[in-house]
């Protein structure tokens, strides 16, 4: 079926354009003018009119919630510090390993809906709150068949060094050989991750050990990603320049050296406003790394501790009031620099003939708009595969 969008006032992500046709699941044509015939027709009415938004970093699949550390946080404690207490990541970890399949993909089915509702319509997802074999599995069976079974198409991160299990407590590099030897060969053989994740911290993993577990990862195809510089620069944008990881996440403590090796290793940086704005850090130097010829892209590192937040509109006006991004700066990280994190560039994240039809009107006149009215949800329609896949009321 044909789908015409017609009276388009603004269009951002592609060349400007008055209307827009869908047919396959493709953008087939875009023009000015008198429109062609359609079966269906969608009148913009003047409105906003984008690529759908693609959130490019999340922990989406978990169970339970971790309201509880809010009173010890008050009283000052930090991330880190609740981590080393047993809680934090760990806490998660025994909430997920508690649920079943069809437990988890129903939770993880309720964000998926919000997420279409706010435009989203490609998410990423990481495992990492099972730390075993089954529970990661599962992790990403999950993530794998809510892109099957909903709109919402999905890209897969096993991220089993998200932390050191219980199990493995005071042995990290033991886990990093199970890691190794056992679970990212079995999450191989599973087939649904494409992309292995670290993450790279003080108390968590250190180089070296992100170091093998990333090249094993490689060994075994998989594309690299890690979370770089979140809370201390202990040499992750580096490692991530060197091995020519697809992505780097987070970056909020960058400095010079780290940049470059981003810019030198065309990763893709992909900032979290929102985790900054939670756990009350800096912000990462996003104008700073624009500069330097850094792809910038923005998600919502959405995740039960650091940023229990969906809402990838809030990161939005986040990324233009404090990282300093101008609109259409802001826009094309979360469209087309997205893409280019989950290495979807060419197929998602703009509005071109040829493009895969995911496209959201907005209950805005411009992009300035968006990044304005914090707060509000302002998708109106959204559209996947050509296909109307949420409506506001
Ligand atoms: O559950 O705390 N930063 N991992 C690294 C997270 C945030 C998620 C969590
Ligand atoms: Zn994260």
């Amino acid at each position: 079926m044909r789908l015409l969008i017609k009276n388009i006032g603004a269009l951002e992500g592609g060349e400007s354009a008055e209307w827009l046709l869908c047919d396959g699941g493709l953008i087939s044509a875009m023009g000015s003018g008198e429109p062609p015939a359609a079966e269906r027709e969608l009148d913009a009415r003047g409105a906003l009119v984008t690529p759908g938004l693609i959130d490019c970093h999340t922990h989406m699949a978990f169970g339970g919630w971790r309201q509880r550390e809010i009173p010890m946080k008050i009283g000052g404690a930090g991330y880190l510090d609740i981590l080393a207490a047993g809680g934090g990541i760990l806490d998660t970890v025994r909430h997920t390993r508690a649920l079943s399949e069809s437990e988890l993909l129903e939770r993880t089915r309720g964000f998926a809906r919000e997420m279409l509702a706010q435009g989203v319509t490609t998410v990423e997802g990481k495992s990492g709150y099972g730390l075993d074999t089954e529970t990661e599995l599962r992790q990403l069976a999950v993530m794998h068949r809510l892109g099957e079974e909903t709109p919402l198409e999905t890209a897969v991160t096993f991220r089993g060094a998200h932390a050191v299990p219980p199990e493995y407590a005071g042995r990290a590099d033991d886990y990093v050989d199970f890691l190794c030897g056992e679970l990212l060969p079995a999450v191989r053989e599973q087939g649904y991750a494409e992309f292995c994740d670290v993450f790279c911290e003080t108390g968590v993993f250190d180089v070296p050990q992100s170091r093998r577990v990333l090249e094993r990862a490689r060994e075994l195809g998989f594309r690299l990603k890690i979370h770089a510089d979140e809370i201390d620069a202990i040499g992750g944008a580096q490692l991530a320049g060197e091995l020519g990881a697809i992505s780097a996440e987070h970056l909020i403590a960058t400095d010079e050296r780290g940049m470059e090796a981003l810019a030198a290793g065309g990763v893709t940086a992909v900032l979290l406003p929102s985790t900054s704005l939670y756990l009350g850090k800096s912000f990462a130097r996003a104008r700073d790394m624009a500069e330097r010829g850094v792809r910038v892209a923005v998600a919502t590192d959405f995740n039960p501790g650091s940023c229990p937040s969906l809402n990838i509109q809030l990161c939005i006006m986040l990324a233009c009031q404090r990282y300093r991004l101008f609109p259409r700066e802001v826009l094309a990280a979360v469209t087309e620099n997205a893409a280019a994190a989950i290495g979807r560039e060419g197929r998602i994240g703009r509005l071109a003939p040829g493009m895969q039809a995911d496209i959201v009107i907005w209950n805005a006149p411009d992009i300035d708009t968006l990044c304005y009215r914090f707060g509000s949800n302002l998708a109106k329609t959204v559209i996947k595969k050509g296909e109307i896949v949420h409506e506001a009321d």
